[in-house]
């Protein structure tokens, strides 16, 4: 827009700090004014949600100017620019982020406190947008907020799911589903944006001609037709930057619609609009674990497209290229979700915008980089060419064409046709099907596994083949964690602890950290920090009081397994040990047995029925264990119901113990291991995923390792494993077992946990029978360890001093130097 006037005031306005300041009668005076003008409400009626969202919007005013003085800033450095493509978010509450963020905590509880209010229950009001399941869509919104604190240039692009992972409710031990409603009463952090819209295609057939110039044309010609919107949430950076997410959400396009069908019935079109709206209505609950339904493949390629649309239109705004796209921008794909992206790519640049297949291919491959996550068979994304060929006709045509170029290739350099069936696009061995993370490597320029462990896997088992051909390609990028928000918000009396002591230099540089290590012996720091994690403890064990009428010891050692339930990450095997103690208090024995708080908390993907009954198992030994007046006060067993990143912002600040008991070889890398050893933790794991860096970075005598390797367990499956045995040799093993068989644990039910029972022990696909002993005697050590509160304390001390790498801005660091090619700009104030 060419308008002087309006872009003088607009500056002197904006860019006037003073105009929207960070003193504590400046955040009142907008807080007040923003209940009044914003949400029409006097204080007398105004509820606990209009005190939240005055005071939101209040900190988003704050937040875009940040975002606007990062995006002028990039903008004027003509910057290369990162685009994540994720299917999945997790920011957690924004309003607590945001004001350590702009450091404005302290002035924020100020002037609130002058009104007569709590910061602490105005943030308890906010429901945390649950755009995600696990790992992964944390691992996104971590990533978010480090490439904004590091002056990345970058756009998070995603779907605005209306209705995002469910709540978690427990009835009589088993976990129910209830929707999310977390645009019910509003959303103050996004801002829609009704002319950044899409068009996107369903359905129909291609047609192929040669035009008048011998240029061969494709025209997709489709059955059904809608848009995609977007919404955009500022995601700021510690201190100065802000970056945007833009989520898409699907619309009816009217003249579509309506022009067909409005043929006189209205009520048709209507219900036909209501359907577009459909594709962004629910979250799939799904965590490695396919669901293969049409809508996810149509949520997918919606989002991907909106995004690629979205990308090549500021590429032409900004004055540039077509044909630059790679050197302007760098598409990150997490996961195989936004995979379709390289045939997307291709359409938009061959049909769109006419451009020849070979120049159009040089530039994808050179735009995409691609992250797995995962080496689980039954997580790897493959969609059947039926149901991608009816849905995305023009796709397929060029996924073939891609793969038909790739094959030729491979003949060239002599492979034969075992080594192309194994390595081909196209899977043919049972119903033909794409294989996505086979379409995500050969169209991005570099590969990257989440931990080091899991890349080299990557390497030696998945895409073998790719990476013999292009060892260039393939790299490793470690996870990290927001440590801002997961010990910063989350934490506040350990972090101000470590400010006093060492500054608050680590907000930014992790390393920092390091300095702590010279207090590890100190008696009287030792005491401090035990004693902050004791009023963390008392705090979750008030939360879990009131959440599951359990009433905990906070001076128990506290032993926290959360995370998605999953089989492979073996709940099961810390029930098996919950009932070997309990077993062993029954006998009297009870020499090195501590008390101990055995907490849980995860979700179960709605049709996994071994993960439903492993939270069934769960809080029936809780029953059989709270209520036995012989051990309840030596041992307590709590599932905690609907586990997100705002109760993870409880828990994880409260461990003493960080579960981590993968069979090693399973868990790509993990980021739970990370907060909690952040937070003081010690943790009792496996060789598995970032366990194996971090207790390189901690110290093995400030780790407890149990269980078989990545090797051994490779070797044990080779060499026939017979679970059996180990419940035939293992005496304690057997009786635990049958106790799941007794009926002690189901008012006799005999059946209930048999599926589990024979599961162990017939197949025992993850080992559980096998590393019982090792992870016995480990636990035997911890609580001879606990018992010495001065050691334990002074390696919970050594593990946050120890655990700087695992920063996400170590991470994106990574990122931008091996895969992006990206110097960050750092916007300073
Ligand atoms: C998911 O949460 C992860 C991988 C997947 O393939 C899917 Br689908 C969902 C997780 C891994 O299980 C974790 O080990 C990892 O830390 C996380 O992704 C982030 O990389």
């Amino acid at each position: 827009r060419e308008n002087k006037k309006l872009e003088k005031h607009f500056l002197s306005q904006i860019e006037n700090t003073e105009k929207i300041g960070f003193s504590k009668e400046e955040i009142k005076a907008s807080f007040l004014k923003k209940l009044f003008y914003n949400l029409g409400r006097v204080p007398q009626v105004a509820t606990e949600n209009d005190l939240y969202k005055a005071l939101a919007l209040t900190v988003r005013d704050r937040a875009f100017r940040q975002f606007v003085r990062s995006t002028a800033e990039f903008a004027q450095k003509d910057a290369r620019a990162v685009a994540y493509l994720s299917a999945e978010y997790l920011p957690g509450p924004h309003l607590g982020k945001n004001l350590l963020n702009l450091e404005i905590t302290d002035e924020t509880r100020e002037a609130l406190k002058e009104l007569d209010l709590d910061l602490d229950e105005i943030l308890r009001e906010e429901v945390e947008p649950g755009l995600g399941n696990g790992g992964l869509g944390r691992l996104a919104s971590c990533y978010m907020d480090s490439m904004a604190t590091l002056g990345v240039p970058a756009i998070g692009y995603g779907i605005r799911y209306e209705f995002g992972i469910f709540n978690q409710n427990i009835k009589n031990g088993w976990q129910s589903e209830e929707t999310d409603l977390w645009l019910h009463y509003g959303n103050p952090w996004e801002v829609v944006r009704p002319e950044i819209a899409y068009e996107i295609k369903f359905g129909g057939r291609t047609e192929h001609w040669v035009d008048e110039n011998d240029k061969y044309q494709v025209e997709w010609i489709p059955d059904s037709e809608l848009k995609g919107t977007a919404y955009d949430t500022p995601i700021l950076g510690y201190q100065s930057n802000g970056i945007i997410m833009r989520l898409w959400k699907a619309e009816a396009i009217e003249s579509f619609d309506f022009s067909v069908y409005n043929v006189g019935d209205y009520y048709k079109a209507v219900e036909k609009k209501m359907r577009s709206e459909n594709l962004t209505k629910v979250l799939y609950p799904n965590d490695e674990n396919l669901s293969g339904k049409e809508l996810r493949l149509k949520q997918q390629y919606f989002f991907v497209s909106c995004s690629l649309q979205d990308i090549i239109r500021l590429q032409l705004m900004q004055g540039r290229k077509l044909e630059d796209l790679h050197k302007k921008f760098t598409i990150q794909l997490n996961d195989t979700h936004p995979s379709i992206a390289v045939a997307e790519l291709m359409r938009l640049l061959v049909d769109e915008h006419q451009m020849e297949w070979v120049d159009a291919w040089n530039i994808t491959k050179n735009t995409f980089a691609y992250t797995n996550h995962t080496l689980l068979p039954e997580a790897l994304e493959r969609w059947s060419v039926g149901l991608l060929g009816r849905l995305l006709p023009r796709h397929l045509e060029i996924i073939y064409e891609i793969n038909n170029r790739f094959l030729n290739e491979l003949k060239e350099r002599n492979y034969n046709g075992e080594q192309m069936a194994r390595m081909s696009l196209i899977d043919e061995s049972g119903e033909t099907s794409v294989r996505m993370a086979h379409l995500a490597t050969v169209g991005s320029y570099k590969v990257n596994g989440v931990s080091a462990l899991h890349s080299g896997l990557l390497k030696k088992q998945v895409l073998n083949d790719f990476a013999d051909l292009w060892p260039e390609k393939f790299t490793n990028v470690t996870n990290g964690v927001d440590h801002r928000r997961f010990l910063g918000v989350s934490n506040p009396r350990l972090s101000e602890l470590i400010s006093k002591k060492i500054g608050k230099h680590w907000l930014t540089d992790l390393m920092q950290l390091h300095q702590l290590e010279k207090f590890s012996d100190d008696k009287t720091f030792q005491k401090k920090w035990m004693e902050i994690k004791l009023q963390n403890k008392k705090e979750l064990a008030a939360h879990m009081e009131e959440r599951t009428g359990i009433s905990v010891d906070p001076k128990m050692l506290f032993d926290v397994h959360v995370k998605r339930i999953h089989e492979y990450k073996r709940q099961h095997l810390k029930v098996l040990h919950i009932l070997s103690l309990y077993k062993r208090l029954k006998n009297g024995d009870d020499k090195n047995i501590v008390p101990t708080a055995f907490i849980f908390g995860g979700k179960a993907a709605p049709g996994y029925f071994m993960a439903k009954l492993i939270i069934k198992l769960i809080n029936s030994v809780g029953d059989l264990v709270n209520n036995d007046e012989q051990v309840k006060d030596r041992l307590k067993v709590v599932f905690l119901p609907n586990f997100n990143v705002k109760q993870a912002q409880v828990v994880y600040p409260a461990a003493d113990l960080s579960e981590q008991i993968s069979l090693a070889g399973k868990e790509a890398s993990g980021t739970g291991n990370m907060k909690f050893a952040l937070n003081g933790a010690l943790t009792v794991g496996t060789l598995d995923g970032a366990n194996v860096e971090i207790r390189e970075e901690v110290g093995d005598e400030n780790f407890f390792l149990f269980g078989q390797s990545t090797e051994e367990v490779q070797k044990t499956r080779a060499e026939g494993y017979r679970p059996y045995k180990y419940y035939e040799q293992n005496e304690e093993l057997r009786e635990v077992l049958d106790l799941l068989i007794s009926g002690e644990l189901s008012d006799g039910d005999k059946e209930l946990f048999r599926p589990l029972y024979n599961n162990l022990l017939q197949q025992d696909p993850y080992q559980l029978l096998k590393d019982y002993q090792s992870y016995i005697d480990k636990q035997e050590e911890i609580h001879k360890v606990w018992s010495k509160p001065g050691e334990w304390a002074k390696k919970s001390i050594l593990n946050v001093a120890n655990i700087g790498k695992f920063s996400s801005d170590r991470s994106i660091k990574d990122y931008c130097t091996t895969i992006w090619k990206i110097d960050p700009v750092r916007v300073e104030d």
